[in-house]
């Protein structure tokens, strides 16, 4: 096939539209940007098959025992779901077997992994994810998801920690996948952020939404507000002007959800500091970076109290950090808060 024209998986359904797989698309956003390399593209298949694969075993649940607790505990401490652990196998062994991939971290891996034993590897990825985000979801068949961002391995460190403790702004691209009553993905490789939904009889994800752009004036926070007495002052500030401006609350306790709202229909998500978690809940490397591109591509804004989120220097690859995101406007009305309280 000559590398310069769309692959033939690209299917004509519906009138004069496009049916674009995330191969295809991926493979036309080579020849726009010139910017990856067919190597990239490999990566995101195996990101997306190791989704379809945790898809097939959530939406068959207690019906093939994935359900419940292990005994086992995470690196953070965190009692592991079973999902947990085969959403995590499935995309070590996705990623693993590509050539593209130098090192990937997960957070139920205390340390980043080698793919390769050599640190010097000519493989240019390095790849970052929470395997299924919202675990106390899981059991009650609420919305759950895989959060993903992808850097370059630029070799100046000397261990795969060090490899991986780049700031956001190096993200190559980052995307979710929400395992709600569609299976979606979401994904920006810094031209903008397209949604695509994996139709289950084709068992491929095919486009439906580019180029997103977050809706300003919405007027929606999500937020565990349960914990408002333990957040810093300028939060239940904006929590309570928010009340009197007749303002509606929606958390469905899984980022991955919650973003999703709030790309797709504007408004504001919050992670404060709270007593218990001083620094804020979100890890910083494989929930609020990838998050923020997101938000970012799609003209929102993110940040960890006044800092943006992507300029933060990390220190840890399990590192915390607080988040508020969303739409411009609504953001500043928690930043602005944040400035002067
Ligand atoms: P997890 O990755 O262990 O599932 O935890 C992260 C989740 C986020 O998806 C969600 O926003 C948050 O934890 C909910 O926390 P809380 O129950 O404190 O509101
Ligand atoms: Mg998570």
């Amino acid at each position: 096939m000559p590398t310069n024209q769309l692959p033939t998986d690209s299917i004509r359904l519906i009138g004069n539209e496009n049916l674009t797989t995330i191969q295809s698309y991926l493979l036309a956003e080579d020849q726009r940007h010139a910017s990856e390399t067919e190597t990239f593209t490999w990566v995101l298949s195996a990101i997306s098959l190791a989704a379809k694969f945790i898809a097939a075993k959530v939406r068959r649940g207690a019906l093939v025992d994935v359900l419940g607790s292990m005994e086992t505990e995470n690196v953070q401490g965190e009692i592991q779901q079973r999902l947990d652990v085969i959403a995590n196998e499935a995309l070590l062994r996705c990623l693993g077997r590509r050539s593209g991939v130098a090192i990937v971290a997960s957070e139920e891996n205390e340390k980043p992994l080698l793919v390769e034993s050599n640190m010097n590897s000519e493989r240019p990825y390095v790849v970052l994810f929470d395997p299924l985000d919202g675990s106390s979801n899981i059991d009650v068949c609420g919305g759950i998801g895989t959060i993903f961002s992808i850097l370059r391995h630029d070799r100046r460190a000397d261990s795969p920690e060090g490899s991986v403790l780049q700031q956001g702004i190096h993200q190559c691209a980052a995307g979710y996948v929400l395992y709600g009553p569609q299976t979606t993905l979401v994904l920006t490789t810094g031209h903008g952020v397209q949604m695509f939904v994996l139709d289950p009889e084709v068992g491929q994800f095919l486009l439906v939404n580019e180029n997103i752009r977050i809706p300003e004036g919405t007027k929606s926070y999500s937020v565990n507000e349960a914990y408002t007495d333990s957040f810093p002052k300028p939060y239940q500030d904006y929590l309570k002007w928010a009340h009197g401006e007749g303002y509606s609350s929606r958390y469905a306790g899984a980022m991955v959800a919650d973003v999703h709202r709030i790309l797709l229909k504007g408004g504001v998500f919050l992670y404060p500091p709270t007593e218990k978690s001083p620094n804020g809940k979100l890890r910083l490397m494989y929930e609020a970076n990838p998050m923020a591109m997101i938000i970012e591509q799609a003209g929102g804004v993110a940040y960890a109290g006044t800092k943006r989120i992507l300029e933060i220097d990390p220190s840890a690859v399990h590192e915390r950090c607080s988040v508020v995101l969303g739409s411009k406007e609504e953001v500043e009305k928690v930043t602005s808060r944040l400035q002067h309280g």
